[in-house]
């Protein structure tokens, strides 16, 4: 196939030259290196992320919100509520490992980029799916990981909703990275293989040359190379320091409690000290909850068919009371274990007139995001320790955490311990 204007053999000048990329550091072996790192890690966090997705339990309503995927939003299974951290490390791994994930990917398409201006664009049929199939992984990654750190980060500088956004990127990101991984196996056996696994990290800055011809494999060899400024090894290493920094952030903030501390970057800092002294997400003047909203005219409803139970905080505190030790283990990795009190969401459904099997829809005082409504599952409320929390490590609730009345649960998505709590509509599974 000729594109029309096109001269396939006489590129323009700039980055479509050969002799535009200079650094003698790349080649198959640097790219195999980088790319073995990512064979282990993007399937940590692809794994984790679909997991996330079947513990929001897409099936109940609120919990998939904006979502209409078809067959391909799936539900794997219930998600377990034992052990009750399941969630907190499922999401420390998905953040932790995806964090510590990222300088690497840098690294790989820095080391790639050649690639991307290669002469001509398109040269046979086959070629152009090749590169399309690259755009998509490439764009996918790019897209998965930016979209994931700025949700973070709570910056949401891009019009979509991120759940949705985030889960369709999952699956072309994924479908891309299995098919380049299949498809390059081969190489990067051969490339590693040729240049005796990792011995080329043992040559400093002096020893450093452009990897030696590899047949069929080279074209990321420079063909004018430049004198090196750094060994690979000192590249290997600066990334790989970047990428144990975000590792060793995370996991702090994944674990909690004494490994906190590491975690000085992480975004949810723990407000104050005593018993309400950890991370709060949404504090209530952001989600614009007054001291109005929670006086003693406040009620919890409990919504069962045609029966509504409308009880005070006093009348909350007259039930049975249970104390359990449970994490919040937000989506975004963070998590903290306190010892919460209150009524078991169970035996509210029944005092509503609901045995068995039930689910619960909850919601805030406030709804000004989606974070303010969710729905437990069947199997979250069977489990004895899912509670209406009124209490956290012996005293009320702070408004930040939900004063009055606050869910909490075993392996429960932080995101579905609504906070503020108004409603709890039971309804049979
Ligand atoms: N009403 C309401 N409940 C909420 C939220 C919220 O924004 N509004 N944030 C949720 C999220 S995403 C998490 S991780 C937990 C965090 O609880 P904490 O702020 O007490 O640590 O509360 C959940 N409950
Ligand atoms: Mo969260």
């Amino acid at each position: 196939m000729r594109l029309p204007f096109v001269d396939p053999t006489s590129p323009p000048p700039g980055p479509f030259r050969r002799t535009f990329w200079r650094s003698p550091l790349r080649g198959p072996w640097l790219t195999s290196v980088l790319g073995c790192a990512l064979l282990v890690g993007i399937p940590i966090v692809a794994v984790t992320g679909f997991l996330s997705n079947a513990a929001y339990d897409p099936r109940l309503g609120h919990n998939s919100v904006g979502r209409s995927l078809g067959p391909l939003d799936f539900y794997l299974f219930s998600f377990p509520t034992h052990p009750s951290w399941l969630y907190a490390v499922n999401q420390g791994l998905h953040i932790t490992i995806g964090l510590a994930v990222f300088p690497i990917l840098l690294a790989k398409l820095w080391s790639v980029i050649p690639k991307l201006f290669e002469w001509p664009p398109v040269r046979t049929l086959a070629h152009a799916l090749e590169r399309l199939s690259l755009a998509l992984l490439v764009g996918g990654a790019l897209f998965e990981f930016v979209t994931g750190i700025l949700n973070i980060q709570y910056a949401y500088l891009f019009g979509f909703f991120f759940t949705t956004a985030h889960y369709w990127g999952a699956w072309v990101f994924t479908g891309a990275f299995l098919s380049h991984a299949a498809i390059k196996l081969p190489t990067m056996r051969k490339a590693l293989a040729a240049r005796r696994r990792l011995a080329p990290l043992r040559e400093g800055l002096s020893q450093t040359r452009p990897e030696p011809a590899l047949p069929g494999a080279d074209e990321l060899i420079p063909v004018n190379p430049r004198a090196p400024t750094m060994s690979r090894r000192a590249l290997l290493g600066t990334v790989g320091a970047g990428s144990l920094f975000l590792l060793v952030q995370g996991a702090g903030q994944a674990i909690g409690g004494p490994f906190r501390a590491l975690a000085f970057l992480a975004p949810r800092s723990a407000h104050g000290r005593g018993p309400n002294g950890f991370p709060i997400n949404r504090t209530a003047a952001a989600a614009q909850i007054t001291a109005g909203h929670v006086d003693a005219n406040w009620r919890l409803r409990v919504i069962a068919g045609a029966r509504t139970l409308s009880l005070s905080r006093a009348q909350l505190l007259a039930m049975p009371q249970r104390t359990y030790d449970l994490p919040i283990a937000c989506v975004e990795g963070w998590s903290t274990t306190q010892r919460w009190s209150g009524v078991r969401v169970s035996d509210l459904a029944a005092a509503a007139g609901l045995r068995g099997d039930v689910i619960a829809r909850t919601r805030s005082l406030a709804i000004n995001g989606v974070f303010d409504a969710a729905v437990l599952s069947s199997e979250q409320i069977s489990d004895e320790r899912t509670l209406v929390a009124l209490k956290v490590n012996g005293t009320d609730l702070s408004l930040d955490h939900g004063f009055p009345a606050r869910v909490i649960g075993p392996a429960i998505p932080g995101v579905h311990c609504t906070k503020w709590l108004a409603t709890l509509t039971i309804e049979r599974a």
